[in-house]
């Protein structure tokens, strides 16, 4: 059993929501850095149903029920869209009410957490396995900001204020390098030195969007590949989940972070970097499958960047972890000595992997583009 599975009792944390049922066991699932998920079992005479009991870091999102407010009016405006769709139910999360109403339960001890019914027979991947489904992939986020395009007033809460403003999180980056509060600035020199020579990467889509031709979007903020359930027997992406970062930006944000996490053979933390690669029948099927659904929406400013949208994610988050090591790994979940730093060094190697391939990306994408003509 994890830490986390002994330091919460899940059992009287279920209680607090409108499950019905016997409880019968719960564990750890998934492998989120902020968040902690659990999967519980409950049995009905011979029916088991599934819940996802999820606690939201409230160190992170330090507004729980904004982040809430947010989640509950854009599930219920994407299953308005869905309307009589056969198997809604499994396109879209349902939350769980509380039995005190609302969604969001606080438990004796400070933390908040809240229930989804579990997706059956749907799994997540870290590693896409084939082009097919890097373009599921690419077509449920793409058509995840279509629907969102018309969601009423008022504007999304920013549950983290500036969470990609890149140019921002590099001075952040460069504040814990002078620090060096825990001395480990020698460890990551070459690290370091990397990202500094790249600062003018940082600023590239914010000076876009100030130019006026990158509009701000709701977009998810967090397009990891396993951020979105495969159905197991068809393997069509069903439904897109981990909501807590939608909000307003911009929807290159979310592609660059698609070909972050979709591209390369390997896990975000690969420690043997000759691994580290962008396989281009993959980036070439996210690509065709993203726009096939937001073609009708992106302007010219933000289809001219798409290929340039993955360097720049795989680069802010080549920024985010090696400033957590510099600082003493506060904020994203570590598992190792070290696994800040191997993260950043598997990002900024993916960096360099799409310097080496932005020319051919770029003729991609501009090819997947002119085959959806804007309407
Ligand atoms: P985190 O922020 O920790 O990544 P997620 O919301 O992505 O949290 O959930 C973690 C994992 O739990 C997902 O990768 C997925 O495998 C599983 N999961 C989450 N919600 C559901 C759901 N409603 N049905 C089935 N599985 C789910
Ligand atoms: C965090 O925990 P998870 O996987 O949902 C992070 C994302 C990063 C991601 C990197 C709120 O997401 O921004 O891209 O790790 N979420 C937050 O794997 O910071
Ligand atoms: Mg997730």
């Amino acid at each position: 059993m994890s830490t986390a599975q002994l330091r919460f009792d899940l059992r009287t944390i279920g209680q607090a929501f409108q499950i019905s049922g016997e409880f019968e066991s719960a564990r750890l699932h998934g492998d989120g850095h902020i968040n902690d998920t659990f999967l519980a079992a409950y049995r009905s005479g011979p029916r088991t149903s599934r819940f996802i009991l999820q606690r939201i870091n409230h160190h992170v999102f330090r507004d729980p029920s904004a982040v809430m407010d947010n989640i509950v009016r854009v599930l219920e405006h994407l299953r308005g869209k869905l309307g009589s769709t056969p198997d809604a139910a499994r396109r879209v999360l349902s939350l769980v009410p509380t039995r005190t109403g609302g969604y969001l339960h606080r438990d004796g001890e400070g933390n908040y957490w809240r229930a989804y019914v579990a997706i059956d027979g749907a799994r997540t991947l870290a590693i896409v396995e084939d082009p097919g489904q890097a373009r599921e992939s690419g077509r449920a986020f793409g058509r995840f900001q279509t629907l969102l395009a018309d969601l009423p007033a008022p504007r999304l809460k920013d549950t983290i204020p500036d969470f990609h403003n890149t140019p921002k999180r590099f001075c952040a980056f460069e504040a814990s390098v002078a620090a060096d509060a825990e001395n480990r600035g020698a460890q990551a020199k070459r690290e370091i030195d990397f990202a500094l020579s790249r600062k003018a990467v940082s600023r590239v889509l914010q000076d876009a969007h100030a130019s006026g031709g990158m509009p701000e979007r709701i977009v998810h903020n967090d397009t990891k590949f396993n951020n979105v359930l495969i159905d197991a027997s068809t393997n069509e992406a069903l439904c897109v989940i981990d909501l807590d970062t939608v909000m307003p930006g911009l929807a290159l944000h979310d592609f660059g972070d698609m070909v972050r996490t979709a591209t390369s053979p390997t896990a975000e933390d690969e420690r043997d970097l000759s691994k580290v690669t962008v396989r281009l029948p993959v980036f070439q099927a996210l690509v065709e499958g993203y726009v096939s659904e937001a073609g009708a929406f992106l302007t010219t400013v933000e289809r001219r960047h798409l290929a340039f949208s993955g360097k720049l994610i795989a680069f802010e988050l080549g920024l985010r972890f090696l400033t957590d090591f510099l600082e003493g790994d506060a904020y994203f979940k570590v598992h190792r000595e070290g696994h800040n730093l191997d993260r950043a060094r598997s990002q900024f190697r993916l960096v360099a992997e799409i310097e080496a391939r932005e020319d051919e990306m770029i003729r991609l994408a501009e090819r997947a583009c002119a085959r959806t003509a804007k309407p």
